[in-house]
């Protein structure tokens, strides 16, 4: 990112994906770290601006090539809007939390940089999402935090807000619900808060994730839609509606689903 390979780049985080590496990883201990570095060599003087401009554009078609990748098509029927606070033009941080936790099935309506309080408020009173997270990296816009949280509060049915980003702490935003600097511990909280565990799935949704994960060791094989119902002794038209999470399966079928596909039937239940 430093030397602006941008292919290089997207090469290793390609491998990464077709790794299976963990897309939280790949979010923040990858791309996110790299970013992280940038900034110190900047700030050292090491770097100029337009490199790291450069960087951050890599990162940006990064993560949009990692979005597309790990996006299951699961929804749990949640919503939640992500911005930077007024003033604040990082967005990089946001957009991360933002994916993680479309990867979790919610629907995130991602605003990017700099959204003003009334706008942001106005927004939230229109669509009613269950969760806003605000993010806010440098202190100077820790007070914009605040307005915004204390704003969304005020509300008669306020969401839960969670701040993250470098300057988000719960001892300058207090009336957050939860603050933190790692996206990854704040859709743990999120999803803890929510109650969304496995066990409160919805049959529907279970299904959906089951589709995938058929669709995706099918295509590992290199199995056509109409190869595995041929091993399996289905119809193909069943098989793609099972793909797409439209058909509850008998154990029969999943026990032939596994066989044609050289897995064990718990495997395709819990992944
Ligand atoms: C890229 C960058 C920029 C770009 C941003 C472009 C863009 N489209 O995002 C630009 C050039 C605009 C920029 C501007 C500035 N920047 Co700048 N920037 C960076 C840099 C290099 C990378 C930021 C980044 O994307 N990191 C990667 C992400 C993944 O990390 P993250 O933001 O921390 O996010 C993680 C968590 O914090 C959390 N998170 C973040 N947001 C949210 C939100 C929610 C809801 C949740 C749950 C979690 C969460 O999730 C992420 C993963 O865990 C950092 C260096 C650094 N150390 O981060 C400096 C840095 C943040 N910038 C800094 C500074 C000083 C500035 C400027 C003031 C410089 C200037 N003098 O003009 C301006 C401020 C402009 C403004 N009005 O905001 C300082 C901040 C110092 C401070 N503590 O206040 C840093 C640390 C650089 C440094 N070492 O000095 N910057």
């Amino acid at each position: 990112m430093v030397a602006g390979d941008q292919l290089l780049a997207t090469r290793l985080v390609d491998d990464a994906i077709s790794l299976r590496w963990e897309p939280s990883f790949v979010y923040v201990h990858l791309i996110g770290h790299c970013l992280t570095e940038i900034g110190s060599r900047w700030h050292a003087g090491e770097l100029n601006i337009a490199t790291e401009h450069r960087a951050t554009q890599i990162s940006l078609r990064l993560l949009s090539m990692a979005h597309d990748s790990y996006l299951s098509g699961r929804r749990i029927g949640r919503s939640a809007i992500i911005t930077s606070v007024e003033g604040d033009n990082h967005v990089i941080g946001g957009l991360t939390f933002a994916d993680l936790l479309r990867f979790e099935g919610w629907d995130v309506h991602f605003l990017g940089a700099d959204s003003p309080v009334d706008s942001i408020v106005e927004l939230v009173e229109k669509d009613s999402p269950e969760l806003v997270g605000l993010s806010v990296t440098t202190e100077q816009f820790v007070p914009n935090a605040v307005a915004t949280v204390d704003a969304l509060k005020n509300l008669p049915t306020p969401p839960v807000v969670v701040v993250g980003g470098a300057a988000a702490t719960s001892d300058s935003i207090p009336t957050a619900d939860f603050c933190s600097t790692d996206a990854v511990e704040v859709v743990g909280w999120t999803q803890a808060h929510f109650n969304l565990d496995e066990s409160s799935m919805s049959i529907e949704i279970m299904l959906v994730e089951l589709g995938v994960r058929i669709q995706s060791l099918r295509k590992d094989r290199g199995l056509s839609q109409q190869g595995l119902a041929a091993d399996a002794g289905l119809d193909r038209s069943y098989v793609s509606a099972i793909e797409h999470g439209k058909q509850n399966v008998s154990f029969a079928t999943l026990k032939g689903i596994s066989d044609a596909l050289g897995v064990g039937v718990s495997e395709l239940i819990s992944g």
